[in-house]
């Protein structure tokens, strides 16, 4: 057994609430060392891990790894969120009671560490001095290195972050166990895996996996779980699955802010580290604050704030290269740090390649492994049409790696939010973009946003289903009361936001083709938000909201067929009222939803109605 004092002592861990988690924890899992985690510990966690084999070098100051091949995205069915007040339970928290929760966790957990070295990671999931820190601070246990090489690339990293809490018990105990992941069942009905998320005891206890949202605690499941509960807890603030922006008019100098919920792995890292198009590059400047997880609150002068909690991006591979995302292809260069998990990989050249990376995979296939270890030049006839790498196979690099980071991404004051935006993969229906200028309503459009899942979670890649504010897997108490707290947070603004509605994603019904080329091009769409904002524009009303006129959208530089323009600038209103009693169904799953978004409801209907009567 280890000698935890010694271990914390050694490392300056002087938190006294700490130090009892630790060795609380030290305790059932029976580990054998106790390691402290500081950044400055990276170089020689990444030494070890290369010699260990558990990362393989990718060129200078870059490295690969493969995780195990059941072990590739979140499982959602996996995913639990326990309270002691049966209140909390949601149409999509899957909750439980705590006390069983915490019971079959340390069951499962017991012992499991005898032999290894439990990693001690204390953290920050926001700039550091912010008006949300104490909500931002947690300590992960786990006991796998390359975890803690993520999290050092993801939250700010070291005991200075909990040794002086203002409130030092205020901390998320946040315990990982990878687990013997060969032997964990999972996907079938014997599945071992637990992901629990003590919401009203501020305890994350998530068992059998070391991927991504899975395993890096401080991200998905204090940032956006534990954060989302405690945001409507103390009545302060919203966490949401988010990027957030600045786009800069270099000619007026002005400068707006823009947040945007759309599900996972539907565009939230590339839109937020897009540049301009080239034909507005000379005018137009986007800067990149986050592209996951936004906290939101109202601040004194009356505007809605926001920061992006994380340190680093964890970003999808697929279809990243110079032309859709040159930023993101830039932030993981040589000596970025990078961490690539299941791309694939050439041991002998050190490259890294995926779908979409190049137009097609490299020509001299040898020494080429796909993601699973396997040789491509061993692949049979029947195999050779599979992909190199994992659809989810992502990069994992810290902000500051990032091109256009933008300068203050780090300032713990946050940014004014001048527009929130939700979009998804949606294949008819939703145009370009609309706007809301109304809370209400823009509250209703997030909680009904339609799309696409993908293989950002398992098993579910292409299922349409409502992802409310792209918060379904991460949502963690009741959605009316969800609803409720958005509503009451966006009424503390006397400066509102502007809400839209944006689609990327909707295609010809004949060949399938992407109706809008996407991609740097979607900043189009953003500048006509901000201009109608401002008044310089005034849109065509529809019942769903304004849409740009042919007219007002800038299109210098682009070459867009005539018809598919028109389609993505228009509505579709038969099919709007199919959708309208989509809706009604599922609001009506959440019980005791506010009045507002009913009425707001009906105002959409009705104004349909109206218009396909005229
Ligand atoms: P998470 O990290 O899973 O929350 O996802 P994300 O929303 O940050 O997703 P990301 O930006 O990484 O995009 C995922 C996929 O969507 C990538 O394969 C992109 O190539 C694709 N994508 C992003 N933007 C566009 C677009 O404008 N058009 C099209 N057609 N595809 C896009
Ligand atoms: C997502 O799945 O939405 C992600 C990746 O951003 S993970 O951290 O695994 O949740
Ligand atoms: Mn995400």
């Amino acid at each position: 057994m280890a000698n935890v004092d010694a271990a914390l002592d050694a490392a300056g861990l002087t938190n006294p609430h700490v130090r009892d988690y630790v060795a609380y924890w030290a305790e059932v899992t029976g580990a054998e060392r106790i390691e402290v985690v500081d950044a400055s510990d990276d170089a020689r966690l990444i030494a070890e891990s290369v010699e260990a084999g558990d990362l393989l070098p990718a060129g200078e100051g870059r490295y690969y790894s493969r995780s195990y091949h059941k072990d590739t995205a979140r499982s959602e069915e996996r995913t639990i969120v326990a309270t002691n007040d049966e209140a909390h339970k949601g149409l999509y928290n899957n909750w439980r009671p705590a006390a069983e929760m915490k019971e079959l966790l340390t069951s499962k957990m017991r012992g499991q560490l005898v032999g290894k070295t439990m990693y001690v990671v204390p953290y920050l999931m926001a700039p550091q001095g912010s008006p949300l820190e104490r909500f931002a601070a947690g300590v992960e246990l786990t006991d796998t290195r390359t975890v803690v090489l993520h999290m050092i690339r993801m939250a700010r990293v070291g005991v200075s972050y909990i040794n002086d809490l203002a409130d030092p018990t205020s901390f998320v105990k946040a315990v990982h166990v990878a687990g013997d992941l060969p032997n964990l069942g999972q996907g079938t009905p014997d599945d071992q895996r637990y992901f629990v998320t003590v919401a009203d005891e501020r305890t994350i206890l998530h068992y059998g996996s070391s991927y991504g949202g899975n395993a890096l605690l401080g991200k998905i499941a204090h940032g956006l779980r534990q954060s989302s509960f405690d945001g409507f807890a103390s009545g302060e603030f919203l966490s949401e699955q988010f990027l957030l922006l600045g786009i800069t008019d270099k000619q007026t100098g002005e400068k707006y802010h823009v947040v945007g919920g759309f599900p996972s792995a539907s565009g939230k890292t590339n839109l937020a580290m897009t540049l301009a198009p080239d034909a507005l590059g000379d005018r137009y400047y986007v800067e990149f604050y986050g592209d996951d997880i936004a906290w939101i609150w109202p601040g004194e002068d009356g505007k809605l704030y926001a920061f992006n909690p994380e340190n680093g991006v964890f970003g999808v591979a697929k279809d990243t290269n110079e032309a859709t995302n040159p930023t993101a292809l830039h932030s993981i260069d040589e000596n970025s740090g990078a961490i690539f998990t299941n791309v694939a990989y050439n041991p002998t050249t050190q490259e890294v390649w995926w779908e979409g990376k190049t137009k097609n995979p490299p020509a001299d296939v040898t020494g080429w492994e796909d993601w699973k270890g396997d040789k491509i030049a061993d692949r049979s006839e029947d195999e050779k049409g599979l992909p190199w790498a994992h659809p989810n196979s992502r990069f994992t690099v810290a902000l500051s790696q990032v091109p256009n980071v933008a300068p203050d991404y780090d300032d713990a004051a946050g940014v004014p939010v001048d527009a929130i935006i939700f979009g998804g993969r949606t294949r008819d229906r939703e145009p370009l973009v609309r706007a809301i200028h109304d809370v209400a309503e823009g509250v209703y459009d997030g909680l009904t946003l339609g799309a696409e899942a993908t293989f950002a979670a398992d098993g579910l890649d292409g299922q349409l289903r409502y992802d409310p504010m792209s918060m379904r897997p991460f949502m963690s108490y009741a959605e009316a009361d969800y609803a409720a707290h958005w509503l009451k947070i966006l009424g503390q603004a006397t400066e509102k936001p502007i809400f839209a509605h944006v689609n990327w994603f909707q295609r010809d019904a004949e060949d399938g083709h992407f109706l809008w080329p996407g991609y740097r091009e979607n900043l189009r769409a953003l500048l006509w938000l901000v201009q109608l904002k401002k008044g310089e524009v005034k849109g065509q009303t529809t019942p769903v909201g304004i849409i740009p006129t042919r007219e007002e959208l800038n299109l210098e530089g682009l070459d867009i067929p005539e018809a598919d323009l028109e389609r993505i600038l228009s509505i579709d209103n038969t099919r709007w009222q199919q959708e309208i009693g989509f809706r009604e169904e599922h609001l009506q799953q959440f019980s005791g939803l506010p009045e507002e978004i009913w009425e707001a409801h009906r105002r959409v209907a009705a104004a349909l109605e109206a218009d396909a009567a005229q």
